[in-house]
């Protein structure tokens, strides 16, 4: 876990779990086994070239903050952080990602804080959120997501 420069005062800078994100070999599969196991929605499918996945967003609840999800990520080849991953880890939980309300404010603090950064900058995510990602190493082990979701 990183060391920060101190301990944050004010309002948290997480607002609600986003979603968590699951790697799996077989997208419609697994979508199937989490509609008919679980009675989730489907809210949204994309093919993302830049992060080389397949995705569905599954909604789970709907909140005061904005809804949370279930996002099953397939890999468009093995040379991709979701192939990587399945390589060496196998289908499970790949991510969690964190509703904030200016993912570019978020990355500031953060970088300022010597948090390592995976992304610099927000970049297109699911359902038009803007995202970036914090690296595993930095956040004891977890792959850590920032999610400002689309205006309305
Ligand atoms: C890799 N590592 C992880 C991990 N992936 N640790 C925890 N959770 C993960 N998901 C660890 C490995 O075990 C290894 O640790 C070290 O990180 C380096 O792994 P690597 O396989 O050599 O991989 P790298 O270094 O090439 O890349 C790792 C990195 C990458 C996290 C930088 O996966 C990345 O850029 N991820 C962010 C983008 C992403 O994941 N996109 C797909 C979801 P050891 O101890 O063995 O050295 S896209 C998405 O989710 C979008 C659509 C959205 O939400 O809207």
């Amino acid at each position: 876990m990183t060391e920060t420069s101190g301990a944050r005062t004010g309002p948290s800078l997480l607002s609600r779990i986003d979603h968590v994100g699951i790697a799996c070999r077989d997208l419609d599969a697994s979508i199937d086994f989490y509609v008919a196991t679980f009675g989730l929605t489907v809210a949204g499918r994309e093919t993302n070239e830049g992060q080389g996945v397949r995705e569905a967003m599954l909604r789970v609840a709907d909140a005061p903050g904005g809804a949370s999800y279930v996002q099953l990520l397939e890999p468009l080849g093995p040379d991709t952080p979701v192939g990587k991953f399945l390589d060496s880890r196998g289908e499970g939980v790949h991510h969690i990602g964190y509703g904030v309300a200016d993912v570019a404010a978020a990355l500031d603090q953060l970088r300022a804080d010597g948090i390592r950064l995976v992304d610099e900058r927000p970049r297109h995510g699911s359902l038009g959120a803007a995202i970036a990602f914090l690296h595993p190493k930095s956040v004891g082990g977890v792959l850590t997501e920032l999610v400002q979701a689309a205006a309305g």
